[in-house]
């Protein structure tokens, strides 16, 4: 098989190559310039070091894969915390997450080129072995085409085309006779009936035995997705056309590109994140480049380097023209409208963005790529993962992190382009937390939520797919790695494509459209190789120059657009109006509204509404003015919602063979000892009798000094909480009586109190729903003995006390119990729902305080935004930049070194910005999850 490129050549520095050289081997090629003449900034790190690094990869590697095969095969996932498979149906449903598993294997098939890349070849046989003979493809599933296509359609050609890299080599695969390439090609089929729209655009899901649209399909009635879902197919479409000679499956990916390039937004060349796929209509015109655009964009400039066709390069870089004009702000990038690109759609990041500084080193375009990636890790820092959503200001928005591989990707980009070690102790820091804080006895466990340090029963196949790959290739040398890992692609889940198949099965006409951007300023976008003079100055402490102003970019953060105020009051001008100072009933706020664009509508239920159109205000600083006040009105109602709304607790079992490894995401209560203020509660655990708690403790030898377990029922939660109290308990965990409840499915759980005054309770009170509660019970049986920790935050574990105890393998199966959760929204409950007050009770209303309710009555700002997609702007103006949350954080950590109990870690964040952290724009991110994992 010929290796030699199609496309672009790249001058003589990287001959006979595909198009690939024209872009990514331009950063290969400056590492070797950047790494000869190191000279300074961060230390390099030794051969053996990294060896050692590596190791560590092949370790943590062997860990999740092993668990997987173990407990969960033939199953999608391993549910690392219970130890088992996930299986479609039998589980809970979790919406569309569960698109991605159909019942097909998903982490095999996802992790075959892994075990290859990682030089387990082996284990690679073995496992195509498993995938020939176990995997069905032919479920009477619903599943998603987007993950299907770049999870098991990829897996599946990744697999394959290792397995011909390794047959030709002689040694390894003699048998295989591209029997994965055929299951590949059945699976492409089944996804073909997809695309029947006018569009061309792909429905978002497909029934793998019945297709789309008939009534035993189950699906067929959508008329969304999103522009990743339709826009990333043409990788591995195009390679399963070109490998196989069926070029239907090309033709079908061109098309939907075709399509989404057709309606980009002309002024802007902006792509919106959800587009109807019958009319081609924008649904939702915020744009970006992480959740719903991200791989749309990705797809674009890999698709040249595959298949050598300028056109895809034509359109990435004509919409990373418009990216860096209106949606890069290094070192943020932050959403914009489609149509009015200058006015920002949201005040938060999404993770999935962290891909894109390693797509930027792929275009040529290194400075922003390290300026980004600085201030994610600064973040990840800051949490140890990168959560899920972050404001423009560095609060966690959405504090999820299941696990994603994204920002390991940019880190090997990163390096490779710059050969600086500063990457590599990035990559260090990954291993580190994932070990420190991910890892439990049956895998590792996605985190519920990055303040806590809580788990979720989840570990999805991207992990390995991606994650292993990207931390292991950064720390290997070119002899490490049994093949030449430049000779190929990573698609977007990381599966390696050949880059001999741009020269292959060729018959797709390629669409000659230079003509139709010769109006666009191209100047910048050279189709040359990029030039390393600009790119790689010859300066090896090039990336360092740029890393350095923004080293204390998260920390020293303020609210962005507190200058501009600052402005406006030096010139003179009269500030905006503010939220917080706003009457509905004073005439002139009413006209500054106006002037602003924003209308007042009164409703019914004698609330008003509030709505802003930004064309309709006076001017674009007006406007802008208004946007402020829109997003002030989202921030008091949401801090409003969150006098009402306490934060998860963490319960944490301390004791063998646990160590602190399993962490329960608990309700709080809104009385007793309140575990943000105070030390957190350590103490062994023992139930009361009776268990329901609601009358005087028979047992009060058994839960004297302890923390007593009760159950969920009978009587209010206040007077279980006096009971033990009375009986000598330290502290008390509600557990819940309905069987099967968890938190991986339910609402956070608020215990509230009696309707009376409770300030008697001194003690700390959690609540565990059934599942988590049973882990507990469970061990309870097992060992007897165990010790808990209730805190607001899981602690570190403590390496010393594993140390001297190891777990023995037989008592690990308890270790492989469930745990925890928070949740998007929470469920406040005044009273134990079984108790006979019930329904007086609950009735009572959720009170503000007087001071928010005077607002409140002008404005019900939960209700008040008709249409988000003209309001969501500008981060809070409100208090100045000061350094509260360091200096709470620093009387914690001083309060904790002074206590000799406390053995856990030191790292208490303060419940201010656990608060103002808290149920965020929930909705903005769960619209966001919705439209792509
Ligand atoms: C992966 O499945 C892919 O990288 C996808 O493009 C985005 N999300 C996940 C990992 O986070």
């Amino acid at each position: 098989m010929s290796k030699a490129g199609g496309g672009r050549g790249c001058g003589s520095s990287v001959p006979q190559r595909a198009p690939w050289s024209l872009v990514a081997a331009t950063a290969a090629f400056c590492l070797v310039s950047a790494t000869s003449v190191w000279t300074a900034g961060a230390a390099p790190m030794s051969r053996e070091e990294r060896q050692k690094l590596g190791n560590q990869v092949l370790e943590m590697f062997d860990h999740a894969y092993g668990n997987y095969m173990e407990h969960a095969y033939p199953a999608d996932e391993l549910m690392p915390l219970t130890c088992r498979g996930r299986v479609r149906g039998q589980e809970p449903s979790r919406g569309d997450v569960d698109d991605a598993l159909g019942k097909f294997s998903l982490t095999l098939i996802d992790s075959l080129d892994t075990l290859v890349v990682l030089n387990k070849t082996k284990e690679f046989e073995d496992a195509v072995r498993k995938v020939l003979r176990d995997v069905n493809l032919d479920n009477d599933v619903v599943v998603s085409v987007f993950e299907t296509n770049i999870r098991v359609l990829g897996g599946l050609l990744g697999g394959h085309s290792l397995a011909i890299m390794l047959k030709e080599k002689g040694e390894y695969m003699q048998w295989y006779n591209d029997e994965l390439l055929q299951m590949a090609k059945q699976l492409g089929y089944k996804l073909l009936p997809a695309f029947n729209t006018t569009s061309g655009l792909p429905y978002p899901r497909i029934n793998l035995k019945f297709g789309v649209r008939k009534p035993e399909a189950r699906t067929g009635t959508e008329t969304d997705t999103c522009t990743a879902c339709a826009g990333t197919l043409i990788l591995e479409f195009a390679a399963l056309s070109r490998f196989t000679g069926a070029t239907i499956f090309e033709e079908y990916a061109r098309k939907a590109l075709d399509f989404l390039w057709e309606k980009r937004q002309r002024s802007s060349n902006l792509v919106g994140v959800t587009i109807n796929i019958h009319t081609g209509d924008w649904v939702r015109k915020d744009s970006g480049v992480g959740a719903g655009i991200d791989s749309y964009y990705e797809y674009l400039l890999k698709a040249y380097v595959l298949l050598g066709d300028d056109s895809f390069l034509e359109r990435f870089n004509t919409h990373y023209d418009a990216i860096m004009r209106y949606i890069s702000q290094p070192p943020l990038l932050l959403d914009v409208h489609i149509h009015k690109p200058m006015l920002n759609a949201r005040t938060w990041m999404d993770a999935l963005l962290a891909f894109f500084p390693g797509l930027q080193v792929l275009k040529g375009d290194i400075r922003p790529a390290i300026e980004t990636h600085e201030m994610l890790y600064q973040v990840i820092k800051k949490h140890n993962f990168l959560p899920e959503a972050f404001t423009t200001d560095f609060r966690v928005h959405w504090a999820q992190h299941p696990l994603r591989p994204e920002f390991a990707e940019s880190t090997y980009f990163l390096y490779k382009a710059t050969g600086d070690p500063y990457y590599l102790e990035v990559g260090k820091t990954l291993i580190e937390n994932l070990n420190k804080y991910a890892r439990v006895p049956c895998g590792f466990a996605a985190m519920k939520d990055v303040r806590t340090g809580s788990h979720e029963d989840r570990m999805d196949s991207f992990f390995l797919a991606e994650m292993f790959k990207y931390l292991y290739l950064l720390f290997a040398d070119k002899e490490d790695i049994i093949f030449d890992i430049e000779d190929y692609i990573f698609t977007t889940e990381a599966h390696l494509l050949p880059l001999w198949l741009s020269t292959t099965n060729q018959s797709i006409s390629k669409k000659n459209t230079t003509s139709e951007y010769t109006e666009l300023d191209d100047s910048n976008f050279d189709w040359s190789c990029p030039n390393t003079q600009i790119l790689f100055p010859n300066d090896p402490l090039y990336a360092q120059s740029i890393r350095e102003p923004l080293k204390n970019v998260v920390d020293k953060s303020c609210p962005r657009g507190i200058i501009r105020v600052e402005e406006s009051f030096r010139s003179g001008a009269k500030p905006p109006l503010r939220a917080r100072d706003f009457m509905a009933t004073n005439p002139e706020h009413l006209e500054i509204l106006k002037k602003m664009g924003v209308s007042l509508i009164h409703l019914k239920d004698g609330r008003v509404q509030l709505v802003q159109h930004a064309i309709q205000a006076a001017s674009s600083i007006d406007a802008e003015d208004g946007l402020r006040f829109m997003q002030e009105m989202i921030e008091l109602s949401s801090q409003q919602q969150k006098e009402q709304q306490l934060p998860p607790r963490a319960v944490q079992i301390v004791s063998h063979p646990f160590f602190g490894r399993v962490v329960l995401t608990a309700g709080p209560a809104q009385f007793g000892l309140d575990l943000s203020k105070h030390k957190e509660t350590r103490g062994f655990v023992a139930s009361s009798k009776p268990y329901n708690g609601c009358s005087e403790l028979t047992n009060p030898e058994a839960v004297m000094g302890k923390i007593a377990l009760i159950q969920r029922g009978q009587c209010m939660f206040a007077e279980k909480a006096r009971h033990i109290q009375n009986a000598g308990a330290i502290g008390g965990i509600v557990i819940d009586d309905n069987e099967g409840s968890s938190s991986d499915t339910a609402p956070l759980f608020q215990m509230a109190g009696d309707g009376k005054d409770t300030d008697d309770i001194k003690i700390p009170m959690l609540f565990l729903f059934s599942k988590e509660g049973s882990i507990i019970l469970d061990a309870i049986r097992e060992y007897e003995e165990v010790e808990v920790l209730l805190s607001d935050k899981a602690k570190d574990r403590d390496p010393e006390m594993e140390n001297e105890d190891q777990p023995s393998s037989e008592n690990d199966s308890l270790n492989q119990s469930a745990e925890q959760i928070t949740s998007s929204s929470q469920e406040v409950d005044l009273v134990d729902q079984k108790s006979p007050e019930e329904s007086s009770l609950n009735s009572q209303p959720e009170s503000l305080s007087p001071a928010d309710t005077d607002k409140a009555a002008s404005v019900s700002p939960s209700e008040q935004i008709s249409n988000p997609m003209e309001n969501h702007e500008i981060t809070s103006l409100d208090g100045e930049c000061t350094d509260l949350d360091n200096q709470l954080q620093e009387q914690s950590e001083t309060e904790e070194d002074s206590n000799p109990n406390v053995s856990w870690g030191k790292k208490v964040q303060p419940i201010d910005s656990i608060l103002a952290d808290w149920n965020e724009d929930i909705e903005a991110f769960e619209m966001m999850e919705k439209d792509e994992l």
